[in-house]
C-alpha cells in the first residue's frame, strides 16, 4: 500500500540479484538541472554495468515509487516546488498525493519496504555545527540506527560537525566502515582528521559485516564511507573557507530546519564557482561502483 515497485526491481529481488536504492533529494535539491538528471541516469548506468539493478526512489502523486523510469527521473529534475521529504513529512505528502523528493532517511524507509538493503548516495545528513544549541540533527542518523538498509556514501560534508556525527552514530550503534581507508572522508576531500571505526579493504568483507549484522538481529544499517578519488578531490583550505562563509551567511539570514542543508549546499557550490558540483558528481559515480561490488558480494553470500 502506498508504494509501487518497478517490475525490473521486483524481478531482480526475486532472483537474488543486487539492487541498489538511489535517493531523489540529491536530484531535486542537491544539483541544478540538467546536471542532476544526467548524474542520476549515469548512476543507474554504472550500477547496471556492474551487474546490479538501480532503484531510484521518489514520491509521485503520493505514491512511493521504487524504481523510477527515465521519464520520471527527468520530470523530477525539472519540476519546481517538489517537497523535501524526511520521515516526519512522509505521511503528509502521501496523504495529500503530492510529489516528494526523498532524503536519505525516507529513501531508506521506502527501500526497506521493498526489501532493498543497499543504498548509494553522495553524503548523508548529520549533526549540524551548533547542534548543542539548535538540536539540529538530521533524521538520517536515527534512520541508520533503526532501519535495515546500509548506505554507501563519501562521508559527510564539513558543513556538519563531523566529530559529533561520529559520536551520535556510536551511541545509536551504527558501525562506520572505511572502504580502503582508516580515515573518515569528508565528501569533497578524502580526509577529515577523524578515524572511522573499522577499515575494510574489500567489498566482500563489507558484505560479511552487513550479513552478520542481520544474523545477529541488530536493527539498523551499516554506514560505508568511500573517499572521493584523489584526482577529483578539492583543496581542503578552499573548501573550509567556502564552508565557513556559507555557515555565517546562513546565520545572518536566519536559515533554519529543513532549509539548512539545501541552503548550505547551494552556497558552497556558488562560492566554489561550481567546482564543487563536478567533485560531487564524480564521488557519486564512485559510490555507485563500490555499492554494486558490495551488492554482488552480498548476493553471492546469500546463494
Ligand atoms: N548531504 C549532501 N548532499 C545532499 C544531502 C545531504 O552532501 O544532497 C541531502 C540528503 O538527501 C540528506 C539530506 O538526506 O540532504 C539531509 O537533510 P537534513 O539535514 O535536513 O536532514
Ligand atoms: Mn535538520
Amino acid at each position: 500500500m502506498h508504494i509501487r515497485v518497478s517490475e525490473e526491481v521486483k524481478k531482480a529481488l526475486k532472483e537474488n540479484r543486487g539492487v541498489i536504492a538511489l535517493e531523489s533529494t540529491i536530484i531535486s535539491h542537491g544539483m541544478p538541472y540538467p546536471r542532476n538528471v544526467e548524474t542520476a541516469l549515469n548512476c543507474e548506468k554504472i550500477i547496471r554495468e556492474n551487474g546490479c539493478v538501480p532503484a531510484t526512489i521518489g514520491i509521485i502523486d503520493g505514491v512511493g515509487v521504487i524504481g523510477m523510469s527515465e521519464e520520471e527521473i527527468e520530470e523530477f529534475g525539472k519540476r519546481k516546488g517538489i517537497a523535501k521529504v524526511s520521515r516526519r513529512d512522509l505521511p503528509i505528502v502521501v496523504a495529500k498525493k503530492l510529489w516528494g523528493a526523498t532524503t536519505v532517511a525516507t529513501t531508506m524507509i521506502l527501500a526497506n519496504m521493498a526489501g532493498i538493503e543497499l543504498f548509494v548516495t553522495g553524503g548523508i545528513g548529520g549533526v549540524h555545527r551548533g547542534a548543542q544549541e539548535t538540536f539540529d540533527i538530521s533524521a538520517d542518523l536515527q534512520e541508520l540506527a533503526n532501519t535495515n538498509v546500509s548506505v554507501i556514501c563519501a562521508g559527510a560534508k564539513a558543513i556538519l560537525d563531523l566529530p559529533l556525527t561520529l559520536e551520535y552514530l556510536e551511541t545509536f550503534g551504527v558501525p562506520v566502515l572505511g572502504y580502503q581507508t582508516e580515515e573518515l572522508p569528508a565528501f569533497y576531500t578524502r580526509t577529515s582528521g577523524l578515524k572511522v571505526d573499522y577499515r575494510m579493504d574489500s567489498a566482500k568483507e563489507i558484505a560479511e559485516v552487513i550479513k552478520t549484522k542481520r544474523e545477529l538481529d541488530l536493527k539498523g544499517g551499516v554506514l560505508i564511507t568511500n573517499p572521493i578519488p584523489e584526482e577529483f578531490a578539492m583543496d581542503k583550505e578552499e573548501m573550509d573557507k567556502a564552508i565557513n562563509e556559507a555557515l555565517s551567511d546562513a546565520e545572518k539570514e536566519g536559515i533554519k530546519g529543513k532549509d539548512t542543508t539545501p541552503y548550505l549546499l547551494a552556497k558552497v557550490k556558488d562560492l566554489t564557482k561550481g567546482e564543487s558540483l563536478e567533485s560531487n558528481i564524480k564521488l557519486v559515480y564512485n559510490n555507485a561502483k563500490v555499492g554494486s561490488l558490495i551488492a554482488n558480494e552480498l548476493c553471492a553470500l546469500r546463494k
